[in-house]
């Protein structure tokens, strides 16, 4: 692993792996071992795998790696391998029960400690990187629980509103120039690999929605017909749409009166007009996106609307600047089990003036899912390397759902273009005029 000018504090690794498995507990303890073990969808792997499968990497990495201590249950390897068995296998598998994974997990977390007090800076990606991942995996959990039928058992306050009485432009313009993507060590020492290296880019000035795409937007495709007329679909989306009967969101129906109602963890309630659209495909988004004379974002003009500063010059690691998230900021965390309205958030605008580029929901991009010049596997291939040019697109920003030590501006998440039990939505974009630069 690449060792940071700036090593991250032992004690904030520890906090970091502590509010993880705070998080995890609280996303298994709710429900009965007949739940934890259930497969609630094919495309989702039962609790349980998860919860072991998050200890099991963190043995691999941090104490077999880190710590080079001798496997403690090398038994386990095969079973939690994700490369091995496709999520909808995962069931048959000989998982732990819930009882015997906390265990293994409580276990594998004392020992990790140990190697944390004896580490020294080289070993501190590793822990970053399991901190994440268990992260990663609580929200693919939460995504889980979204799936899953019954009772609610997940409970949060409403997110924030948007300022009362504000008229934000719909647009805001990023003017053409150079900007850095991505990070490196020496910058944010918990970058993953694919956020890795820094380099200079250049791009023409475009024109960025201020905020997300909102329900209320989205209906308006719906109401004119879009899922109906090919014009607006990529030919693969096309495809997908009439076989998978995709005609609004997942986990949208309307009532006996045309009204839009949306599932929402265990509960029924109507679809709120001003929230981003969440659970939507890449392909919806590009549709969407062509329908209203506009495109999906690259990543890079993504990036560049979230973290390029022009008074400066520099890269943010955050569109407000480089502190740290905070509840103000934006809607990371889990703290709410919705995104807020669009427009909400004003403290965690960005330098061009959009809002909400972290948080609420995960933002499609057009750009295929690639490593930057220079990308070099760190410390497993299997983190992103085999994901490149294997048709996932990327999605950047977080969500609601995506806890803040997951979360940066030069974050890449990906997945394919049919998904959208991941807490995805988008915003559009449009080239600016060339001879003036707004237009
Ligand atoms: C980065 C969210 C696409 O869940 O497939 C978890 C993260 N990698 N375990 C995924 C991950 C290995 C990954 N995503
Ligand atoms: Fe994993």
């Amino acid at each position: 692993p690449p060792s940071p000018a700036r090593p991250i504090e032992p004690a904030a690794l520890a906090a970091a792996l502590h509010a993880a498995r705070l998080r995890t507990h609280d996303l298994t303890d709710c429900l009965p071992e007949s739940e934890l073990a259930a497969q609630h969808s094919p495309l989702m792997s039962p609790l349980v795998w998860d919860l072991a499968h998050i200890a099991n990497q963190e043995e691999i990495w941090l104490l077999r790696r880190a710590g080079a201590r001798a496997p403690l249950r090398a038994d386990l390897d095969h079973s939690y391998d994700a490369f091995r068995h496709a999520r909808r296998d995962r069931a048959a598998l000989p998982l732990l029960p819930a009882a015997e994974a906390r265990r293994y997990a409580a276990e594998v977390r004392a020992h990790a400690l140990d190697v944390l007090a004896e580490a020294g800076p080289q070993q501190a990606f590793f822990f970053a990187m399991i901190a994440q991942h268990e992260q990663q995996h609580d929200e693919t959990m939460l995504a889980t629980h979204q799936l899953r039928r019954g009772h609610p058992v997940l409970h949060a306050p409403a997110p924030p509103r948007a300022p009362h009485g504000e008229k934000l432009p719909a647009e805001v313009l990023v003017p053409a120039g150079p900007f850095t993507l991505g990070t490196d060590p020496a910058d944010d020492p918990w970058a993953l690999d694919n956020e890795r290296p820094a380099h200079r880019r250049e791009l023409p000035a475009f024109w960025l929605d201020t905020t997300p795409v909102s329900n209320a937007a989205y209906q308006e495709f719906i109401a004119a017909g879009g899922y109906h007329e090919a014009r607006w679909w990529h030919p693969d989306g096309w495809l997908h749409r009439r076989q998978a009967n995709l005609t609004a969101p997942a986990y949208w129906y309307r009532d006996l009166d045309g009204r839009w109602l949306r599932h929402r963890f265990g509960r029924v309630e109507p679809v709120p007009p001003d929230e981003p659209v969440l659970h939507v495909t890449w392909y919806e988004a590009d549709a969407y996106a062509r329908w209203a004379g506009r495109r999906l974002p690259t990543e890079a003009e993504w990036e560049k609307a979230a973290r390029h500063d022009p008074a400066t010059g520099r890269a943010l690691r955050h569109p407000w600047g480089d502190a740290p998230a905070a509840p103000h900021h934006a809607n990371l965390g889990q703290r709410h089990l919705r995104p807020a309205p669009v427009g909400a958030y004003p403290d965690g605008a960005a330098p061009c003036g959009a809002r909400q580029l972290l948080g609420d929901v995960w933002e499609w991009t057009s750009t295929e899912f690639d490593g930057y010049p220079g990308f070099v596997a760190q410390p497993y291939r299997e983190y992103s390397e085999v994901f490149f040019t294997a048709g996932y697109r990327v999605l950047r920003g977080g969500s609601f759902g995506t806890d803040p030590v997951a979360c940066r501006a030069t974050f890449r998440n990906w997945d394919l273009p049919e998904r959208r039990q991941i807490f995805a939505g988008f915003r559009t974009c449009r080239d600016a005029d060339p001879a003036t630069g707004a237009g």
